[in-house]
């Protein structure tokens, strides 16, 4: 049974990075809908496991920006933002316990939301928060488990699964501009509603259940209508960070 780590929301998560200064995020609303996210996951048979929140670091909800799972070892992550560094030992020391870890080294930059993996190649977005040199220490880590890395320069968004997101181990549902689409060459990339632009988000749990964002219905429909099982759960306050379904955990499978 996988495993799901979750880091729980700060009290001070108000004062997250945001993009739009002008929405704050809700601590309690927060709250509540990080509640629901774990019960989704717990009702679809992950074993969930949840890391205290840490008031010295707003953003430490999005925990998949601080450590990346690739074959039977991990990668914790140096973000790109210098705020959020501090994030990374707790999560680092809990999957040692289970998975060896590397450490990306500076000057190299990975964040988490950046790195996309599909089956042995990971996608990784060429971002604000990563840069050349991170992706080449993660590419070393990746050709170790006999996976290739696949560099995506992110051309909209704040990491490749802002507008980037998979819903199967093949399948990708894309913000149309996000990035270079002709690096996912090899996926079948769907297109997200225009109407709905940038507010997809989703967390694929198997057997073709995906979770994903209720500010999107027409195009979880869509993934419905292609034989997906969507389910839709209210992510507002993380929206509101930058931040979407996969950002709140990660998947351990070893
Ligand atoms: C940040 O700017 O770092 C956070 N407010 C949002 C991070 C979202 N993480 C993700 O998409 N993986």
């Amino acid at each position: 049974m996988p495993t799901a780590l979750l880091r729980e929301v700060p009290d001070t998560f108000d004062r997250a990075i945001v993009s739009d200064p002008g929405r704050v995020p809700d601590v309690k609303l927060a709250r509540t809908q990080h509640s629901r996210y774990r019960k989704a996951l717990e009702q679809v048979g992950f074993q969930v496991e949840v890391l205290p929140g840490d008031d010295a670091y707003p953003d430490c909800v999005f925990i998949e920006d601080t450590a990346v799972v690739l074959g039977s070892l991990a990668v914790a992550c140096r973000p790109g933002a210098e705020s959020r560094r501090g994030e990374v030992r707790p999560v680092a020391a809990r999957l040692g316990s289970r998975v060896p870890v590397f450490n990306i080294e500076s000057p190299g930059t990975v964040d988490g939301g950046d790195v996309m993996v599909m089956g042995d190649v990971a996608y990784v977005g060429l971002s604000r928060r990563t840069n050349e040199e991170g992706i080449a220490q993660l590419a070393k880590m990746a050709r170790s488990q006999g996976m290739t890395v696949r560099t995506v320069p992110v051309q909209q968004g704040l990491h490749l699964k802002s507008g980037v997101l998979p819903i199967d181990a093949e399948t990708v549902v894309i913000t149309p501009g996000a990035v270079d689409e002709a690096m996912l060459s090899g996926l079948r990339v769907l297109y997200e509603d225009p109407a709905e632009r940038g507010r997809f988000t989703a967390l694929p749990l198997g057997d073709g259940k995906v979770l994903v964002a209720g500010s999107a219905p027409a195009t979880a429909s869509m993934t419905g209508d292609l034989g997906f099982e969507p389910i839709a759960i209210d992510v507002s306050e993380f929206q509101a960070a930058d931040g979407g379904l996969t950002c709140m955990s990660i998947v351990l499978d070893v």
